[in-house]
């Protein structure tokens, strides 16, 4: 039985023209700079975001956590929402590692941190008793909120909000293309409107390795300081550089299909009645879907579609998660759809609902 693995856009495998680029790719050591593939990448990848300098680093993880210590000293404070992947998957890094507090303020189902939170979160300076705000870090797309792209007006707001107060603004753009490939306009629309962003090559992009952090040439020289500090300075990584070259170059477009897919798979799900799904939510390549009340549990399910072959991933509190990426086609959705009409059928008996 073939597998269908909807669990992330990280499951993807390299192309063929990674593979090419990967072997063919001149090398050097760049922790002296030397790496022509490395130094061409991160030319490529800051142009692409519309940033001074950028720098490649292992994950995104890495790449947030180099963000975040480049713009806060130890007892800063960043605001973050409750659930961003910085505050809630990143092993709480640059609390761990650079003494930063997270001001936790709640997301909207749309991905936004309402202005009137952040306002209330932001310290007074002046007060010896409180820590220093510095940082504001927003997520787009938004990835416990469905795939959701901020919307342009927003960020702007938040630009002149962070401005008015002296705060950065850092972007963790895992998915930066699929919001900029959803919403019809080229990445540096959005980061323009952000101090920092990282974005991830590894996830829809289809390498197999590599994150970049941008901003200023000042921030990008501390970001590069904090990767050798962790660990993540490294030598012929133009190995890395090289599919991520290809990553920018030939599949940032094709994001576009992943989407149709993903809307195709959303629509699907929420013509079975034990399925609820707020089908505006889908607008890039995550479905976030659960079971209606009584009929059955999100685990049960999950285990249902993986006995028939199709992998999916619980988010908690009854959510389930399904990605498309490359290498997944719209024949793939038609039969991770029957097999969903099978197992909500499987467990419908098993709830006495049939
Ligand atoms: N997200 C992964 C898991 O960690 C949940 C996934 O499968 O979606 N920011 C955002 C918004 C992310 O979704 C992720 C990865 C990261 C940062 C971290 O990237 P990596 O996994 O490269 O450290």
């Amino acid at each position: 039985m073939r597998t269908i693995d909807l669990r992330s856009d990280t499951v993807t495998l390299p192309t063929p023209s990674m593979r090419r680029a990967i072997a063919e790719a001149p090398l050097g050591d760049d922790v002296y700079g030397e790496d022509p593939t490395i130094n061409r990448l991160e030319a490529l990848a800051a142009e692409r975001v519309g940033k001074e300098a950028a720098l490649l680093v292992v994950s995104g993880t890495m790449g947030n956590l180099c963000a975040l210590l480049a713009h806060c000293a130890r007892g800063d404070e960043v605001l973050v929402g409750d659930l961003s992947h910085i505050y809630n998957y990143e092993a709480g890094g640059a609390s761990v590692l650079g003494g930063v507090a997270f001001h936790v303020v709640p997301t909207l189902p749309n991905g936004e941190l309402p202005l009137d939170e952040l306002a209330a979160a932001v310290r007074h300076a002046d007060d010896s008793h409180e820590a220093l705000t510095r940082l504001i870090c927003l997520e787009n797309t938004h990835n416990r909120c469905g795939g959701v792209a901020l919307a342009p007006e927003y960020l702007c707001a938040v630009q002149a909000f962070a401005r008015e107060r002296g705060l950065r603004v850092h972007l963790d753009g895992a998915r930066l293309f699929n919001a900029a490939v959803a919403q019809g306009t080229d990445a540096c629309s959005i980061t323009a409107h952000v101090d920092s962003v990282q974005f991830c090559l590894s996830k829809g992009l289809a390498a197999p390795v590599g994150s970049i952090v941008a901003g200023d040439a000042a921030f990008i020289a501390r970001a590069r300081r904090i990767r050798k500090l962790v660990g993540g300075s490294m030598r012929q990584a133009g190995i890395i550089a090289a599919a991520g070259i290809v990553a920018l170059e030939e599949m940032v477009d094709r994001l576009a299909e992943d989407h149709a897919n993903a809307r195709m798979l959303a629509e699907g799900l929420a013509s079975f009645p034990q399925i609820a799904i707020d089908l505006d939510s889908v607008q890039t390549d995550i479905v976030i879907f659960s079971l209606q009340p009584g009929a059955g549990t999100a685990t049960a399910l999950v285990q249902a579609l993986a006995a028939r072959g199709v992998l999916v991933g619980e988010m908690g509190r009854g959510a389930i998660r399904a990605v498309t990426h490359y290498g997944i086609d719209a024949s793939d959705i038609e039969e991770a759809l029957e097999a969903a009409r099978g197992a909500l059928a499987e467990l419908g008996v098993a709830h006495g609902n049939n």
